[in-house]
């Protein structure tokens, strides 16, 4: 892979028709990778799509298509190629071979370059740039040098060839291991921060990019999230305090958005952005409800978070821009779809406060309240209830204290679990 630079690139897009997808959705996946390519700074010039039975593993196509595409590409007189499907490192290579001075590039690298453009804080570009590395490892080419650069030269460079590659596969190797370590780091710093979070209600909002969970964090608090008709506005997470009334306080989070295909190395390495939903006690499912992808969306949202081992977790579904569904026959199929999500329009905030109820009464479901009796030699668990949970009564009798408490289930299990 060569060195990631989309602004102003001129792109053809390539979308091959195979197995389980029918041709519509390859457009529509091609129209989203035209988005992303948008995004990235590129501009496309062109789309081939091609119907195949047996993917190749020398180019994914067979070689006729192959030199037709990059024919194409030499016509249109473009610098990028960018396929829909993820390519081996062997197939990227083989046509970076094919093609001369073209960059030829999948899905999964498009997104990452998204990615490494918009991270600003520290914690992100660290994850980034361990995806990007993790990528990239088995990919190096000799026509790479982009990593001397970034590294600042480390180390004299030896001739050419494969020496020089297994050069650059070692600092990658140490550069990776170091950005681990950091990791590790900011993840210990912020279980410090979120100690005193324990006592709340946690919710989060995940869901595919573009969907409109930044606009609905600022709708719900005082937070001033970018929000931008672009995807992957977002790579932190935000979170707030939101209250209901006065017995119903939440904290509320907004993180990076997901999409098809998220390349795996990214959302390995994203886990400490993403800390936020694996700890949520409840996810609230932000989806497009204009978008004709919306059910495909969905499946996205769950696959990524089956990946973080948050797919089990209380959700509610949000079925957001409900102001650009007109059609009736839209809506009928989303309530279909959908039976027990909440409508909304986070633009327009419409019936907000019908998904503050529901957050409500889930969050009255989730929250128990039970009696114990604690002894007094167990100081701990007494300053622990203190800290994080509402007493509702108290009596003292001679060796203790007998409280009637409410929290979070998870918490008041917790108590229960150290008491016996
Ligand atoms: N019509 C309409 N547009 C909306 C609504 N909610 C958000 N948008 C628009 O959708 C676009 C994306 O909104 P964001 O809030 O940035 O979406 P996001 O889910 O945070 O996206 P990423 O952070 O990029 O993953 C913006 O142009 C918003 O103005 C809505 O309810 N109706
Ligand atoms: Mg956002």
């Amino acid at each position: 892979m060569q060195e990631l630079d989309l602004k102003q690139e001129k792109a053809l897009m390539v979308g091959v028709i195979h197995g389980e997808v029918d041709e519509a959705s390859a457009y529509e996946h091609l129209e989203e990778l035209e988005l992303l390519a948008d995004t990235a700074g590129a501009v496309v010039v062109g789309q081939i799509t091609q119907r195949l039975k047996n993917l190749t593993p020398q180019f994914l196509v067979g070689k006729g298509k192959a030199d037709q595409i990059v024919g194409q590409a030499k016509e249109l007189d473009v610098q990028l190629i960018i396929f829909d499907d993820d390519l081996t490192p062997a197939q990227a290579k083989n046509f970076m071979n094919l093609a001369d001075n073209l960059k030829v590039i999948d899905r999964s690298a498009l997104i990452l370059d998204i990615f490494r453009q918009h991270a600003r804080s520290r914690e992100a570009k660290t994850q980034v740039e361990l995806a990007h590395l993790e990528y990239l490892l088995p990919r190096l080419t000799r026509k790479w040098t982009h990593l001397e650069r970034q590294m600042g030269g480390i180390g004299t460079r030896a001739g050419m060839g494969e020496t020089q590659i297994e050069i650059d596969r070692r600092l990658i190797r140490t550069r990776i291991s170091k950005l681990k370590k950091e990791l590790i780091k900011i993840d210990q710093e912020r279980i410090i921060q979120s100690r005193g979070r324990q006592k709340f209600f946690r919710a989060a909002l995940v869901g595919y990019t573009n969907a409109g969970k930044s606009t609905l964090m600022n709708a719900l608090s005082d937070a001033d999230v970018y929000v931008q008709d672009q995807l992957f506005a977002t790579l932190d997470t935000t979170i707030r305090q939101v209250d209901i009334n006065d017995s119903h306080q939440i904290l509320l989070s907004d993180t990076v958005g997901f999409v098809r295909k998220l390349p795996h190395d990214l959302v390995a390495s994203f886990r400490s952005t993403l800390k936020e939903v694996v700890d949520a006690d409840l996810l609230l499912l932000v989806l497009d409800a204009s978008s004709p992808q919306v059910l495909e969306h969905y499946n996205t949202i769950k696959n990524v978070l089956e990946e973080i081992a948050a797919g089990d977790k209380r959700s509610l579904i949000v079925l957001n821009k409900i102001d650009l569904v007109e059609d009736m026959q839209v809506l009928n199929q989303l309530k279909q779809s959908f039976p027990d999500a909440v409508m909304i329009s986070a633009l327009d905030k419409l019936r907000l406060d019908e998904l503050l109820k529901s957050i409500q009464s889930i969050m009255d479901e989730s929250f128990q309240t039970v009696e114990v009796d604690i002894p007094f030699t167990d100081g701990k668990t007494i300053s622990e209830i203190q800290d994080d949970m509402d007493v509702l009564h108290r009596e003292y009798y001679n060796e203790g204290v007998r409280m009637t408490i409410k929290g979070p289930s998870r918490k008041i299990q917790k108590i229960l679990g150290q008491l016996t």
